[in-house]
């Protein structure tokens, strides 16, 4: 939806229904427009937990598998089209699974 189209009408006994005017127009008697502004509005979070502790010290550290979990989300009023998400893990880095 890009706009609002609004009219109402005004009447009396002694008068017919005569439509209102937008005022911001030459044209008499015509709905009165507003545009409305809409736009997506994307996020990406990524987190990162120790999946496989080989070394079982209990934190991250060489040779540990590492899950990194990616939340995308739109926050805006209008949908995205043609999302997308792109991350290269380095030769360090063993995909588990993104979502
Ligand atoms: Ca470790």
């Amino acid at each position: 939806m890009t706009q609002i189209n609004n009219q109402g009408t005004v009447s009396s006994d002694q008068v017919p229904p005569i439509p209102s005017d937008d005022p911001k127009t030459p044209t008499p008697g015509d709905p009165t427009v507003t545009p409305l502004t809409s736009a997506p509005v994307l996020s990406a979070d990524k987190a990162a937990k120790l999946q496989v502790d080989a070394d079982g010290n209990g934190v991250p550290s060489p040779g540990d598998t590492l899950r990194y979990t990616t939340t995308i989300i739109n926050s805006g009023n209008s949908a995205a089209t043609g999302v997308t998400f792109n991350d290269i893990p380095t030769q360090t880095r063993r995909w588990w699974r993104a979502r």
